[in-house]
């Protein structure tokens, strides 16, 4: 099944109820007066966040979104009923657009988070509220105001703390799979994930948090090689990424060739991207005779720190779930040095 991340949809709002003109009509009370009363108001359409939604799939069969209108107001005074609300769960990470202008009317970060994106429309007036002393028997009323019509894009990123980033099988699901409740599919068959998985890790103390696993990059994926880039989107909000790369692959003669090329890809689809603090890992370190790949990496990017690891064994995972802790940690403390006054 294809991963729904992006939906076109309109929405409307219910229009407002017409007032009423009407006249009191009672046995032995002639000219009775105006009692026509007031439309109610049409209902909201409005956006609620909600975690049991993890995708925008529903919105592949339903496009189309429309609020009630409300009720026409009625003889004796008596208000029109008020349009239902209309409620549209989504997921935490939607982004609502407004398609014409291009604009993000709102951004869910936080679950349970609601937006009125359109109004209902204010019912009109009754005859009963144009009554004055000169005009003792007003034979109009107001109509409803409609409601908001509008065309909206949403986009779903994923938001995740830490993004997995490596070529088709260096061994990112394997390495989720070690760290976190998540049980992706694991092959040994490059784009074995075809869509993006998340996993929450909870390293025994502290806060937990969300790890994301997103397909395999290749060269030219930024021109749609392979799976292309659009799944870079859900990492577009992590705060750090671990660059997982195959040692067996690496060419001690050409040691870095992989980790540029997949730096490359995440250049070419934003800098953002590129300027997130990496953890670089090598992966599949209990397989033999990859001590010598894993030395001529390090000495090649001898200013970073370069964790070696096995996914498979665990041997190393929890040093590197340590490490994102602390890239974790340092940047929320930036958060709140750049909150203080
Ligand atoms: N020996 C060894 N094999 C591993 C290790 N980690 C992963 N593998 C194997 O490598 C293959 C690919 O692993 P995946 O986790 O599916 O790789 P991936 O990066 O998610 O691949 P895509 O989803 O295709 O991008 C599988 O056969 C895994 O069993 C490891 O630490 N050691
Ligand atoms: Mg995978």
């Amino acid at each position: 099944m294809k991963f729904f991340d992006e939906a076109f949809i309109t929405v409307q709002s219910g229009d407002g109820g017409r007032g009423c003109v009407s006249f009191r009509r009672e046995k032995f009370i002639p000219r009775g007066g105006p009692d026509g009363g007031d439309g109610g108001k049409g209902g909201d359409v409005i956006f609620k966040s909600s975690s049991h939604r993890r995708t925008l799939y529903p919105f592949r069969f339903k496009r189309q979104f429309k609020a009630q209108n409300g009720s026409h107001g009625q003889g004796k005074r008596k208000t029109g009923k008020q349009g239902d609300d209309l409620i549209i769960e989504i997921p935490p990470g939607t982004l609502i657009i407004d398609e014409e202008t291009n604009e993000i009317v709102k951004d869910f970060i936080e679950p349970d988070a609601t937006y009125i994106i359109a109004e209902g429309g204010r019912g009109g007036q009754g005859n009963t509220r144009f009554k004055t002393a000169t005009h003792r028997a007003p034979r109009f009323a107001q109509p409803g105001e409609p409601g908001q019509f509008l065309k909206l894009k949403l986009e779903l990123k994923l938001l995740a703390d830490v993004g997995i980033v490596g070529l088709p099988n260096a061994g990112k699901s394997t390495l989720i799979s070690a760290i976190s409740s998540a049980t992706p599919k694991i092959a040994d068959y490059p784009f074995t994930t075809l869509t993006p998985t998340l996993g929450v890790v909870q390293a025994g103390w502290g806060e937990p948090f969300v790890v994301a696993d997103i397909p395999g990059l290749i060269e030219g994926a930024h021109k749609g090689v392979g799976l292309g880039t659009h799944f870079l989107r859900h990492i577009e909000r992590t705060r750090v990424l671990v660059h997982l790369i195959d040692i067996a692959t690496i060419d001690p003669q050409n040691p870095l060739a992989e980790y540029e090329t997949i730096n490359r890809e995440l250049a070419s689809y934003s800098s953002q991207l590129m300027e997130k603090p990496q953890i670089v890992v090598l992966n599949k370190i209990d397989l033999t005779g990859t001590a010598e790949a894993g030395k001529a990496f390090q000495a090649a990017l001898k200013d970073r720190e370069v964790l070696q690891l096995s996914a498979a064994t665990r041997k190393g995972v929890d040093k590197l779930t340590s490490k994102m802790i602390k890239y974790l940690d340092d940047f929320n403390q930036d958060q709140s040095d750049d909150n203080e006054p």
